[in-house]
């Protein structure tokens, strides 16, 4: 057993199983319902050649037995995750962008009528949320510690700061450009583990009248589509409204509002205020009700989680070995960080997926982490097409079908893998 909060890997090999079970926000027991096996870094694409070294770690996955937050066992240094060339780029996604900007056009109708107000984002990435909030003129600031995607953010016209969200910086940031009104935060607050860090810099940064959002995938959709592929290095926790009120009560806040996205494949949006700031909304105490009804504090819930895993990972191997052995060709589509838990754990090979295909420039040429398996350009999804194509991406599964029309009308399949293995 080991401190709470002290969640490095033990001892000198990197593979070995850190033995920890303490919970990182209360310091309760984590029972682990799932393990990955042997791992590598998400988002850590390789150059051809230059393999020797790659870093593996275990992933395995548990439940709070007090505060019931779901949270991975072990975690990966945060610089060896988000640096100068950590790739994701969420403009890669048209609806993405389109969804951040009703996002910020919403901030801009509610929140920011007031004179001169300020809006911080953590983890702003390539500023395609800030880009409207900038393009109307409001005071604004990204924080992410991803180099390449903040000069992307600056490109675009956001002010952007390099550097990690945690209390330290959230101080210097008061100090420089006063209180927050805003802020908001997507797909990055779970991915933190020094989580308590960062409510404590809310709590330097935000307005008496502020509030906090943010959008996070959603435990209740990835139980219930079985998407196993959401638990990876970066996804240190996993959400539901239950243990979010838990955690921001825990370091004096107040959840006062909660809506369901379809985005990514099921998301939640939690606005957070300090206590009494706001009156909270009765979708709260709805979310909760469902919540208790669907089982999400229970170890029974997520021990047939972890058995669903192992029946998509059988099915989907005997489809793609029997897919070969009859002579059919098969590419990857979308070189997501969760495909990595799938890969990999799937044991899927070139053998079988000779490439994936990505739109991101910086994946492109690049080998996809653990399997090794080569990232090509869209142009190579081109006539004469594959017979199949696994979609990786299935969360953008309407955007890409949609702008690969021509794949399935050529007599091109889609293979998913959620919530079951089908063709389509
Ligand atoms: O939470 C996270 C989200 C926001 O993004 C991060 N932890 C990392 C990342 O996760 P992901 O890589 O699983 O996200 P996406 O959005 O499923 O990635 C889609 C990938 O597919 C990107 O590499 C872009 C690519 N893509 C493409 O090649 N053609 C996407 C679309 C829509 C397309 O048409
Ligand atoms: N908000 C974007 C990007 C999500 S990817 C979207 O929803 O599409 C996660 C981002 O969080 C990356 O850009 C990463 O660099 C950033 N990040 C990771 N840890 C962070 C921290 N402590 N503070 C701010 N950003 C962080
Ligand atoms: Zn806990």
């Amino acid at each position: 057993m080991t401190r709470p909060g002290d969640h490095s890997a033990q001892g000198p090999d990197r593979e070995g199983r850190p033995d920890m079970s303490l919970c990182r926000i209360c310091g309760g027991t984590v029972t682990e319902f799932v393990e990955f096996g042997r791992q590598p870094i998400s988002d850590a694409f390789l150059v051809p050649g230059r393999t020797d070294g790659e870093y593996f770690y275990h992933l395995a996955a548990g439940l709070c037995q007090s505060c019931t937050m779901v949270q991975l066992l072990a975690e990966v240094p945060r610089e060896m995750m988000f640096h100068e060339d950590y790739p994701y780029r969420t403009s890669e996604s048209a609806s993405m962008a389109k969804h951040f900007e009703l996002v910020a056009k919403r901030f801009l109708e509610t929140e920011l009528t007031g004179p001169d107000p300020f809006v911080v984002e953590i983890g702003s990435n390539d500023g395609v949320m800030l880009k409207t909030i900038s393009d109307a003129g409001v005071r604004h600031l990204g924080v992410d510690p991803s180099a390449g995607a903040a000069r992307a953010a600056e490109r675009a016209g956001v002010r952007a700061r390099v550097d990690f969200f945690e209390k330290t910086s959230a101080a210097a940031i008061r100090q420089a450009d006063g209180p927050a009104k805003v802020i908001f935060s997507a797909n990055t607050f779970s991915h933190i583990p020094y989580i308590g860090s960062v409510l404590e810099g809310v709590g330097e940064l935000l307005a008496d009248d502020g509030v906090f959002v943010f959008e996070e995938r959603y435990l209740a959709d990835i139980v219930a589509s079985k998407a196993f592929d959401q638990i990876y290095d970066e996804h240190y926790y996993l959400f539901c409204v239950r243990s979010v009120r838990n955690l921001v009560e825990r370091y004096g806040f107040e959840l006062v509002d909660v809506e369901h996205l379809a985005v990514h494949g099921g998301a939640a949006r939690y606005t957070v205020a300090r206590p009494g700031a706001r009156r909270p909304n009765a979708a709260v105490a709805e979310f909760l009700d469902r919540e208790a009804s669907l089982g999400l504090a229970d170890l029974a819930t997520f021990t047939q989680f972890a058995a669903n895993a192992k029946v998509i990972r059988d099915d989907l191997m005997t489809l793609l070995r029997d897919l070969r052995a009859k002579g059919k060709t098969i590419v990857g589509y979308g070189a997501t960080a969760k495909s990595a838990t799938a890969i990999n754990y799937c044991g899927i090979t070139t053998e079988l997926v000779p490439y994936v295909c990505d739109s991101t420039p910086d994946k492109q040429g690049k080998l996809m982490p653990g399997s090794h398996i080569p990232v090509r350009p869209p142009a190579a999804f081109s006539a004469p097409y594959p017979d199949y194509a696994l979609l990786f991406a299935w969360n953008h599964a309407e955007e890409v079908m949609a702008k690969e029309k021509e794949f399935q009308e050529s007599g091109g399949k889609w293979i998913l893998y959620v919530p079951d293995v089908h063709v389509v």
